[in-house]
């Protein structure tokens, strides 16, 4: 025991904790508009809306339609201010860096009133070697300019107008201008961390852990460090993998930039979550002294794999698929906006849930939408252990930018640094320019009324940053494929259908019938959606608690598409019933949205290896809203999201309707060969079998292909009141042979049985007749594990409902059905 405390004693503090450390600047701040002398407490990292909000200045931002009252505060000048106080031993460092790493975005950074950086770029971060300037109490001081002046006098420097707006001035994220799902709100900030760093005699700025050539019996890698020296002195630097000492290597003094090659055995290799498994090497970095004390160290969590874009000529046109390792994958997935309008106002378990969301979905990709932000580091560490891929746009969304030298100089910079932030994770699978820029150049009649030279020279710049630096910076800095634009091309290009990725916005926004999408299956579909109601909760919260209303001003003022109730109306018109009360019509809504969302992504999938990805529009929102979103603001699905759940399923058995004969097809995304029966029924809706077929098949590994075929016009005379049932293993499907209006859905009670198990309640449902689209909902908060779901007659059907309520009873759960709205006379 003595020995123990011996050696506790003794033992450098540095072995323990590194020479350099940073302090984060997060306390003591206040705000105020700038020459008003009005201070208020303010959180860091924040923003001024949220500020003035947290102070009780303002309503909240989304209630109600009080966004419109709450545009003044993007127009004034900002200060924020801190005093911070450093220690004797702080103060003896050799260096000391002040770092930002984000703020939003023009600001003048003084420190004890000397001015030591301006800003241009919220999605670049800041430092400044603030050493010399130092005492023992500090006064660091932030004034931020609104962006609307700047933008207005850069916008005068060129001769003509770029669409879309000022925005494209300033790089910032650009949805917080305002978007079809989005509200205004431009605000400044500090918006994500800022501290201070000490080092002495060096640092390590960054590692890359390069891969260079993986295969089944062995990884190459290079650990590539960036070593900022202040000290010239001998030092080691040491590379352990999984806690392992493999490298040990005195460094030169002097150098900036060490290459360590490192090789694994057998590695072991990084799948998406449905293929296999996520396994992340740990690699640590450490920066030593003479001494063997600890000056810096980095840790970073990597992957192994190999991603690639597939780009070919082939028999239909150009293909565009991903490969993991070698692997064809059929990526399912969504598009991702900011979670809030505030980044502030994000937690990181609000991360971990939309993540395990997009698991439990059965996703294995994302799209890091470009008119949103770089996202956290949080992201991309959850897809890398849960094994999502992540499509990375830079930011540039729906419009045309400047180029000027400053510009992309401001630019490039962005990109480095964002590159060498996220190059790391064996998440990324792909960087991609921008979100329709060029089909908005080609196809939104942005080139009316243009010379010659002006197009020429909005294009060319164009073409400076989307075919030249961007893509040289990913091709020198990471081992990721780019792409220039997504879509490559509008849906007006006769191309749309055989090259490249497209939007499909003819569903929607040209309100082309649901049916197309089982006629327009692109080589991959990173974009289409439909837009529902959210849940009865955010429609609530919209409303101030007071209602559910859907015609209130408040509410309508969260409906960002100038045609989006119309074009609901018109699609709902053509397949549903229309309810007349309003609670009833958000719950069609949402039906309505899946119905039309699970046709497209299983024609698709059917289609593979032709289309080879399904990214549908959108995952999620910023704020409580009507949009297209699967899962609501507050975390709630919408029936689309339990569509996608059932349509994203790895083995799915889908059904293709050419005339009167249905195909029946199993799509297989495993890696194995699965055998098994293939049984077909039809099913009347009380219950009795008219027929059942039962077929042998064999389906090969990653295949799409149709088994068995059945003949409608046999069932013509009951085509109202039957339904198809298939299954394969552990997959089912159902298909109606006429449109859900079009049923002879009955009136019949829905059994409820309640047993209370582990975290919560085993919900049984039966009923004697086909029920339609039974939604659950309840006051008390939960989570059910099947929505929106089909009960078959005389089935029972088994849902958990997950909540901390101990209390929960039959009458506690409402619930919905199509059936309440078509008690169709039989003719
Ligand atoms: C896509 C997106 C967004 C937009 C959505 C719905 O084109 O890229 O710009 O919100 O359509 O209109």
């Amino acid at each position: 025991m003595r020995f123990l405390l011996f050696i506790l004693f003794f033992l450098p503090i540095s072995a323990i904790n590194a020479q350099n450390y940073k302090l984060a600047l997060t306390e003591n701040w206040t705000f105020s508009p700038k020459d008003e002398n009005q201070w208020l407490p303010a959180k860091v990292p924040g923003n001024v809306l949220t500020d003035l909000y947290e102070n009780k200045k303002i309503p909240h931002p989304f209630d109600g339609n009080n966004e419109l009252n709450l545009q003044w505060i993007s127009e004034k000048h900002w200060i924020y201010q801190t005093i911070f106080n450093l220690t004797s031993e702080q103060l003896k460092h050799k260096n000391t860096d002040l770092v930002f790493d984000g703020l939003d975005t023009y600001a003048k950074v003084y420190v004890n009133n000397q001015l030591i950086l301006e800003t241009n770029n919220a999605f670049r971060s800041w430092k400044s070697d603030i050493k010399l300037l130092l005492k023992s109490k500090n006064i660091l001081r932030i004034e931020f300019l609104p962006t609307e002046e700047i933008e207005w006098q850069k916008k005068s420097e060129i001769p003509y107008e770029l669409p879309e707006g000022n925005r494209i001035f300033t790089r910032k994220a650009q949805f917080q201008y305002g978007w079809d799902w989005g509200p205004k709100f431009n605000v400044t900030g500090i918006w994500r961390k800022v501290y201070l760093e000490f080092w002495d005699s060096a640092k390590i700025e960054d590692v890359y852990i390069h891969q260079l050539r993986l295969t089944e019996n062995r990884a190459d890698l290079n650990a590539e460090i960036e070593i900022l020296n202040s000290k010239k002195e001998n030092q080691t630097v040491e590379v352990y993998l999984n806690d392992k000492l493999i490298i040990n290597k005195k460094m030169n003094s002097n150098s900036e930039k060490e290459i360590l090659p490192i090789s694994i055995e057998n590695p072991k290799l990084w799948w998406t979550h449905n293929l296999g498994n996520t396994f992340l090497y740990t690699f640590k970095i450490r920066l030593k002294d003479e001494k063997g004390i600890i000056i810096d160290e980095k840790t970073i969590k990597k992957g192994l794999r190999t991603i690639e874009l597939v780009t070919k000529k082939d028999e239909w046109g150009e293909s565009f698929y991903f490969k993991l390792n070698g692997i064809p994958v059929y990526m399912k997935g969504a598009n991702y906006i900011p979670q809030n309008s505030f980044q502030n106002w994000v937690k990181d378990s609000d991360y971990e849930i939309l993540l395990q969301d997009v698991v439990d979905s059965n996703m294995n990709m994302l799209r890091v939408w470009g008119g949103g932000a770089y996202e956290e580091d949080i992201l991309y560490d959850l897809c890398d252990e849960k094994g999502i891929l992540v499509w990375q746009d830079f930011m540039f969304a729906c419009a045309m930018y400047p180029g000027d030298t400053a510009f992309l100089e401001n630019v490039r910079q962005e990109a480095i640094e964002n590159i060498k932030r996220l190059r790391n994770h064996s998440s990324i699978a792909l960087w991609c320019g921008n979100n329709e820029n060029s089909e908005g150049w080609h196809r939104w009649g942005w080139q009316d009324g243009r010379s010659e030279s002006e197009k020429a020279e909005i294009w060319g710049n164009y073409q400076k940053l989307f075919n030249g630096i961007l893509p040289d910076l990913v091709e020198d800095l990471t081992d990721s494929p780019y792409w220039e634009t997504s879509p490559k091309f509008g849906r007006g290009d006769e191309r749309y259908i055989s090259e490249g990725n497209a939007h499909d916005w003819w569903i929607w926004h040209d309100g082309h019938p649901f049916e197309n999408l089982e006629k327009n299956t692109p080589r991959f579909m990173s974009e289409f959606g439909f837009q529902s109601f959210p849940s009865f909760e955010a429609i609530r919260f919209i409303n101030e608690g007071k209602s559910t209303s859907i015609s209130s001003k408040e509410f309508q003022s969260h409906q960002k598409h100038a045609r989006g109730f119309e074009i609901i109306q018109t699609y709902m018109e053509r397949d549903f019933p229309i309810p007349s009360n309003e609670e009833d019509y958000v719950y069609m809504s949402q039906v309505l949205q899946a119905y039309g969302m699970g046709k497209g992504l299983e024609a698709q999938r059917r289609n593979k290896p032709y289309t080879m990805g399904s990214l549908y529009w959108q995952l999620n929102d910023c704020w409580p809203v009507v949009s297209w979103s699967g899962i609501d603001f507050f975390g709630n699905w919408k029936a689309l999201q339990y569509q996608v759940k059932h349509s994203f399923q790895d083995v799915l058995v889908s059904f293709e309707r050419k005339e009167n004969k249905l195909n029946v097809f199993i799509v297989n995304d495993l890696m194995e060969k699965l055998n098994g029966d293939l049984r077909v029924e039809i099913i009347d809706f009380e219950g009795i079998v008219l027929d059942e077929i039962i077929q042998s098949i064999s389906v090969h590994s990653n295949e799409s292909k149709s088994f068995f075929n059945l003949d409608l016009n046999k069932f013509e005379s009951v085509k109202h009141e039957i339904v198809i049932k298939a299954t394969f293993k552990d997959s089912s499907n159902l298909y109606y042979v006429v449109k859900p209006k079009d049923l002879d859905l009955k009136n019949e009670e829905i059994d409820v049985q309640l047993e209370k198990v582990e975290n919560g309640y085993l919900i049984r449902l039966k009923s004697k007749t086909l029920q339609k689209n039974v939604m659950l909902y309840s006051d008390i908060p939960g989570k059910f594990s099947k929505n929106f779901i089909d009960l078959l007659p005389n089935e029972t059907l088994e849902i958990h409902f997950k909540t901390k309520n101990k209390e929960f009873k039959v009458g506690n759960l409402k619930k919905k059905s199509v059936n309440d709205f078509i008690p169709r006379k039989k003719v």
